[in-house]
């Protein structure tokens, strides 16, 4: 098999502590495929430069090679903060109310994208696989084929794939769509996102879909699937078990001095359902009058995309509801809600996670949400919380055995929050083991593989010509 060649907006370079360090569960899986299979983590360094250079700062770090590039002010104003953040991100989360077209914004993505793909085209050596991430990067395979790259290529999208009825109100959707349809294999989080992918190819460009899903695009096949993507589970299981965590499991409960603790992690996004938690969490003290005092929620989130206008409006908007809900519920020597804008050490985390009785993950719309996994992993099986889980995450489609609610109704998380709390023992132990073993057998190396196998097209229909030898 050839090397890797993984290209995402962000290059998350490993520490030279080793990879585990502070990264996320899926910068860890892409630096292990990285160092075992070889290849070159190429994207944006985050820095900003006055003038476009295109200059590639290559690294080796823990044995992985990253390359990265600066982009200009302009750039990261329309093409991240712009098109990706303004555009893509909330129609792709249902959020058309939200959604901003601006020409500017288009014209810089396809800027960027070809920026990257001049950076990125002399690294690309003829037996490697190329590996794109996301919605910011979604005509770069295109642009790649364009500079005559005949390698398989495949794009996992993080995020869901919005309905045909939402998508074309994109303007130019269908030449997006196309150029997508460049790369070797389309990887989506789910089959409902799969679906509506297929539909729209189906429905909007009056291509065939074959049984096995695959699209039939100018004589070639592009093989489009599911591939939910999965956590770390042996690194998040080993530090939920260790002392930093022990450590901080013991500090929020002795900090909350025997109340039941409700744990909620996200980036501070619209997305996310933030505010609508909140609101659930007031009511359900409003109606449960005996648990007031002695119940606790602690929301860690992290702000993210501070430059654009709608996460300073959610951000303004959860401390207005924050201090009203606290206002209207605390005492002298009790605070309802612990509302905390900042990151934490993973294994960290891990501890917050076991310590609460209950995991409360409602976003309105995700991709795949992976703090419903990690709450899961960091459970005591023999006295495990319980999961609290939107119908519109991906994950609800994997994890059947959490209670899943419909995040805009506040009656109904808050009726869910009571039921959690009275569930019984042996009922939190059956739903646990049956979550774990799902988390488990589809983690993130789980999801890595897969994905990589079908990019190595060791699945190829060998009635079709491979991609460099098609029309
Ligand atoms: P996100 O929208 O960022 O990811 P999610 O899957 O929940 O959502 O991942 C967030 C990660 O950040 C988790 O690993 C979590 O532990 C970490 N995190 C959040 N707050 C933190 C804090 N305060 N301190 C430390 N760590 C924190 C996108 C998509 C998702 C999809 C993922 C992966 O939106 O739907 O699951 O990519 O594909």
């Amino acid at each position: 098999m050839g090397r890797l060649i993984v290209i995402s907006n962000r290059v998350s370079v490993p520490s030279a502590a080793g990879a585990a360090g502070a990264q996320g569960g899926l910068a860890v899986a892409l630096n292990s495929a990285l160092r075992q299979q070889g290849g070159i983590w190429f994207g944006w360094s985050g820095q900003e430069t006055a003038e476009f250079t295109g200059h590639l700062d290559m690294q080796r770090n823990a044995d992985v090679t990253t390359a990265t590039i600066d982009l200009e002010p302009q750039d990261v104003e329309e093409y991240y903060n712009g098109y990706a953040n303004r555009t893509l991100w909330p129609l792709f989360h249902y959020r058309i109310d939200l959604t901003e077209y601006d020409r500017n914004f288009g014209e810089g993505y396809e800027r960027v994208n070809e920026r990257f793909a001049d950076a990125v085209f002399p690294l690309i050596e003829s037996e490697d696989l190329v590996w794109v991430h996301d919605y910011h990067l979604l005509p770069l395979g295109s642009m790649l084929r364009a500079r005559g790259i005949g390698n398989r290529m495949g794009l996992f999208l993080h995020t869901p794939w919005p309905p045909t009825r939402l998508l074309t109100s994109l303007p130019f959707h269908e030449r997006l769509v196309a150029s997508m349809l460049e790369y070797d294999v389309i990887g989506l989080q789910t089959t409902e996102w799969l679906e509506s992918f297929l539909h729209y190819v189906q429905k909007e460009m009056g291509l065939k879909v074959n049984l096995d899903n695959s699209i039939e695009y100018n004589g070639r096949r592009v093989v489009a699937r599911a591939f939910p993507i999965g956590i770390d589970y042996a690194e998040f299981q080993e530090a939920a078990c260790g002392d930093v965590a022990r450590e901080a499991c013991q500090r929020l409960k002795a900090s909350v001095r025997g109340r039941k603790i409700l744990i909620g992690v996200d980036r501070l996004d619209y997305s996310k359902g933030l505010g609508e938690r909140f609101e659930s969490f007031s009511r359900f003290l409003a109606d449960h009058p005996e648990m007031a005092g002695n119940a606790v929620l602690l929301q860690i989130a992290p702000p993210s995309r501070g430059d654009v206008a709608s996460y300073q409006q959610i951000r303004e908007d959860l401390e207005r509801k924050t201090g009203h809900i606290n206002g209207a519920h605390a005492d002298v020597d009790f605070v309802p809600i612990r509302y905390v804008n900042r990151g934490y050490p993973r294994a960290e985390l891990a501890g917050f996670y076991r310590a609460a009785e209950i995991g409360l993950v409602t976003p309105l719309r995700d991709g795949m949400n992976l703090v419903a996994k990690e709450y899961v992993a960091a459970q005591d099986p023999d006295d495990p919380g319980v999961l609290i889980l939107s119908q519109f995450a991906g994950s609800a489609l994997q994890l059947k055995d959490a209670l899943l609610v419909n995040p805009h109704s506040v009656e109904h998380v808050a009726e869910t929050i009571k039921r959690a709390l009275d569930m019984p023992l042996a009922e939190r132990k059956r739903r646990h083991a049956r979550l774990l073993e799902s988390v488990r057998e589809q983690d993130v190396l789980h999801w890595l593989e897969q994905f990589v196998q079908v990019l190595a097209n060791n699945e190829r229909d060998a009635g079709m010509p491979p991609h460099d030898q098609a029309a």
